[in-house]
């Protein structure tokens, strides 16, 4: 095979020293460049789906940082809203997704093809792929099917999960189909960005862990199976990393079935466990805690996780998102010392 960027490579297993690097988030309000394009647009969902912002956006953290990978500008609540569940952004809010009538809607969207939808997105895909440099990858990426539903059904970000997950005891019909549908248009989605040219996708399981223990296998990793197989049996070269906020005592399960997956880990991870437990048997992605990327103090962290993973596959990335505090010199001193260290 012709030489893959660093980032395919270590998710398909190979040691590679210094790991690749990218950030969650990489795109966004920390940034001054990206603001400035943000203020041109008052709706979010129309930033999103213009290509050419798209395109200078998801570049921009490229440009400055050289990041070994770009992750396509985009955001996990397309979805709902191309389904006809209105999303909206208020400034000081987080997302606010209207309300439905759940028989409606879910006959609605049965099978809906929303490709139409994401021509901008997959057009956007096709201009960044042939703008980045060589060696570097492209990232796609969708919510998790649980993470998505719990947009919906809580109408935007939940702060206590009781409510959605009583309704998912209650309502287990309903719930069983909005699981089913999401399910169905994250895989169309990420088959639609690798085809658009996505060197990698992710899936984002940011609320995973208020799954209780005995739902998550019907919550989690039954949709997580039928994504994986639906993708692997198209593009089996394609790396999929999941990540499963606050559920790594789980991955080890999730191993055997799913034996390409790479994993995704939150900063409450201890890497030597990972190593052991995971690591041996899958590439890791991870895991240093945002919040010191924001106060600076982050380095003897980033000496124990290198210490710790770098000798197997590994990208190194945040345990969640970059925080929109975060000062731009830290970004910059944090690439340095893991291209700089000595293995
Ligand atoms: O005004 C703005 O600029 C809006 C802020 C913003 C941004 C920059 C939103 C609204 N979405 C995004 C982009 C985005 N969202 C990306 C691409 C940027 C990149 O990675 O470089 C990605 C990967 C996401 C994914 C996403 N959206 C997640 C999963 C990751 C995570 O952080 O946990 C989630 C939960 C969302 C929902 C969402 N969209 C936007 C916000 C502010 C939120 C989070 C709200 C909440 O906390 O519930």
């Amino acid at each position: 095979m012709d030489n893959q960027p660093a980032l395919v490579e270590a998710l398909r297993g190979i040691s590679k020293a210094p790991p690749p690097i990218w950030l969650m988030r990489q795109a966004g309000r920390y940034l001054p460049e990206y603001m400035a394009e943000r203020q041109k647009f008052p709706d979010f969902m129309e930033f999103c789906f213009n290509s050419d912002v798209v395109t200078k956006v998801t570049l921009q953290p490229i440009e400055r940082f050289d990041f070994d990978a770009a992750i396509i500008f985009s955001d996990i609540l397309t979805i709902p809203h191309f389904l006809g569940q209105t999303v909206k952004f208020e400034k000081g809010h987080g997302p606010i997704l209207a309300r439905v009538e759940w028989d409606h809607f879910l006959k609605n969207g049965k099978n809906k093809d929303l490709s139409p939808e994401y021509q901008p997105l997959f057009k956007a895909i096709q201009d960044v792929k042939s703008a980045l440099p060589s060696g570097k990858a492209l990232i796609g990426f969708a919510g998790s099917s649980w993470t998505i539903a719990t947009y919906m059904i809580g109408g935007g970000k939940s702060k206590d999960f009781s409510e959605i997950v009583k309704f998912a005891e209650t309502e287990t019909e309903i719930f069983n189909e909005i699981l089913d549908l999401l399910t169905d248009q994250v895989t169309w989605l990420l088959l639609g960005q690798i085809k658009a040219g996505c060197d990698v996708v992710q899936i984002f399981d940011s609320w995973a862990a208020a799954v209780p223990a005995q739902h998550r296998e019907q919550w989690l990793w039954q949709p997580l199976r039928k994504i994986y197989n639906a993708l692997k049996a198209v593009y089996p070269e394609t790396p999929i990393i999941y990540y499963g906020k606050g559920v790594s005592l789980d991955y080890p399960k999730l191993i055997s079935d799913l034996s390409d997956l790479c994993f995704g880990l939150d900063q409450s991870v201890d890497v030597k466990w990972a190593h052991s437990t995971i690591q041996k048997f899958a590439p890791v992605q991870g895991n240093l805690d945002p919040e010191k990327l924001v106060t600076g103090d982050f380095e003897k962290d980033v000496r124990g996780i290198l210490e710790n993973l770098s000798a197997g596959p590994f990208v190194f990335n945040l345990g969640h998102g970059i925080l929109p505090a975060t000062p731009i010199q830290h970004v910059h001193r944090l690439i340095e010392l893991i291209r700089n260290q000595k293995s």
